[in-house]
């Protein structure tokens, strides 16, 4: 019996390695604004921007030195004109501010130091609604957006997966359950 369970047991955890390595959970991932350079003057965050697709539940993370930047959330009209003397609808300045798409829709950052949203320090994130969040599927008419590079099929170079929300419970119990089927000589 020893020597059969051991044999099963040989067998399954190479299949429990490949299933642990290939699985992607599709939920949140962060995405560092601007990538290794961060949030700062001279960065492209229209070309940085443009690399990726966002969801809802996706986390930016403005990442700069605390005091020589700061982030606000605007509204479209001063996003284009850089004058925050209205529409701001939330401020930020901890020097790593984490941000949740929490809705689909457009989203607009800029930098308020004097001159720095003129210099640049501007993005619009626009996410769009994850299948998992349960919106009703939208009809396209344009094409398929772009995937990311095939090598690695989920994850953006500059993303990192956060967690694996409510999916992420699945594969664990897949596995366990296949093992105690295989323990029991099912
Ligand atoms: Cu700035």
């Amino acid at each position: 019996m020893a020597s059969l369970l051991a044999s099963k047991l040989q067998l399954l955890l190479p299949l429990t390695l490949l299933l642990l390595f290939t699985y992607q959970p599709t939920t949140a991932r962060e995405y560092r604004v601007g990538g290794d350079d961060g949030w700062d003057i001279g960065v492209n965050y229209l070309s940085w921007s443009e690399q990726y697709r966002f969801s809802t539940g996706d986390v930016l993370v403005f990442s700069y030195v605390k005091g020589q930047h700061n982030v606000y959330h605007v509204m479209e009209e001063a996003f284009r004109s850089c004058n925050t003397t209205k529409g701001v609808i939330k401020t930020y300045a901890s020097g790593n501010d984490r941000i949740e798409l929490s809705n689909a829709t457009t989203l607009y950052f800029i930098c308020n130091i004097k001159g720095h949203c003129q210099g640049g320090m501007r993005l619009r994130i626009t996410a769009e609604r994850t299948a998992a969040s349960g919106g009703a599927p939208t009809l396209l008419s344009s094409p398929p957006p772009m995937s990311p590079s095939p090598s690695q099929p989920s994850v953006p170079p500059h993303g990192n997966d956060v967690s694996g929300g409510a999916s992420g419970i699945w594969v664990p119990t897949l596995m366990l359950t296949l093992i105690f089927h295989v323990m029991l000589g099912f």
